[in-house]
């Protein structure tokens, strides 16, 4: 089984992380129309905790209310979101667990911390801390060698969109990163920059079965278009998708791009700017699996290398 080197995460840990410049996570009430971004009203993201880290840890949420600054409101603000964190023994390793809809055995593992919330001023702009959890609470995965926690965000009443962040974190009253500490996701959703200059990206690993990814993306609103860019790949165009439905594109893994991140890049339309853009992307391997998307890139951002050219990899 291939073992991920996470040595060169010492970056910090907040989510979405700074190389992504993404400005917030996002989940809308289950009443909005999906036509707002949001395909399903649900949001599955897992932490990862290295082995050799034994402290507590806590898991910080930015603006967890929907209300009040950078939500979005629909109507007025009736929203109800739910926050659940859950550890333990088959957190993440079933089929479901890793799956982008929320059906079946998706919220298993152990239901460590639950809170929900509507508009309240208490949580806006600020910060709600879930914790302590001892990192062994976690599930301990070998793959990724470390514990993870997973956290599952839900839109349960209403119609407007909660906007968020997390922070995994040392301190339940600041942010300090968690040496080595990691996120990741199989399906992101999230908004957009409003600033059609700003460019915002995801890294799916490549793990060395995949030969092909496909691409999936939702109401992208046809802002802009997705570069892709890797060890071997310049700058390959990918389709973006229009209003309130899914575009895809599907093409090889090259030489050079296995156990690496690959970099999805959304630049935004220049002009008229979409504002208030929210979407969801996830990408598959040609066995349908979702790959997953760290916040720090295992092997850091990727770079073009010319003279690793475009050959098809050879399994
Ligand atoms: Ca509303
Ligand atoms: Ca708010
Ligand atoms: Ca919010
Ligand atoms: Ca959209």
């Amino acid at each position: 089984m291939l073992l991920v080197s996470f040595a060169h995460n010492t970056a910090a840990q907040p989510v979405p992380a700074g190389d992504e410049n993404i400005p917030y996570l996002m989940t809308f009430g289950n009443r909005a129309e999906t036509s707002w971004g949001d395909d399903d009203f649900s949001l599955t993201f897992f932490f990862r905790i290295p082995k050799e880290y034994t402290d507590p840890v806590y898991i910080r949420i930015w603006d967890p209310d929907c209300g009040g600054d950078h939500d979005e409101i629909n109507g007025v603000f009736d929203t109800q979101t739910t926050f659940e964190i859950f550890g333990g023994e088959d957190c993440w390793e079933p089929d479901d667990a890793k799956g982008i809809n929320p059906v079946g055995n998706y919220k298993s593992g152990n239901l460590l911390a639950f809170k929900s919330f509507g508009d309240d001023s208490r949580y806006d702009n600020d910060w709600y801390t879930f914790g302590p959890f001892n990192p062994t609470e976690g599930e301990f995965v070998d793959q990724w060698q470390g514990y993870v926690f997973k956290i599952i965000v839900e839109g349960v009443e209403g119609d407007d969109g909660n906007l968020y962040r997390f922070f995994l974190s040392t301190d339940p009253d600041n942010n300090r990163d968690v040496e080595g500490g990691n996120a990741f996701a199989y399906e992101y959703s999230f908004r957009m920059h409003n600033n059609p200059n700003e460019v915002s990206h995801i890294y799916p690993f490549v793990d060395d079965r995949a030969i092909s990814v496909k691409q999936r993306n939702f109401d992208w609103d046809n802002d802009g278009l997705i570069r892709i860019v890797s060890v071997a790949r310049m700058g390959q165009i990918s389709s973006v998708s229009g209003e309130d439905h899914w575009s895809e594109d599907e093409f090889a893994v090259l030489e050079g791009e296995a156990t690496k991140s690959l970099d999805l890049q959304f630049h935004k339309k220049k002009s008229p700017a979409v504002r208030n853009n929210n979407v969801v992307i996830t990408v598959q391997n040609q066995y349908g699996e979702y790959m997953p998307f760290f916040v720090i890139p295992i092997g850091g951002v990727p770079k073009y290398k010319y003279s690793i050219g475009v050959t098809p990899q050879k399994n």
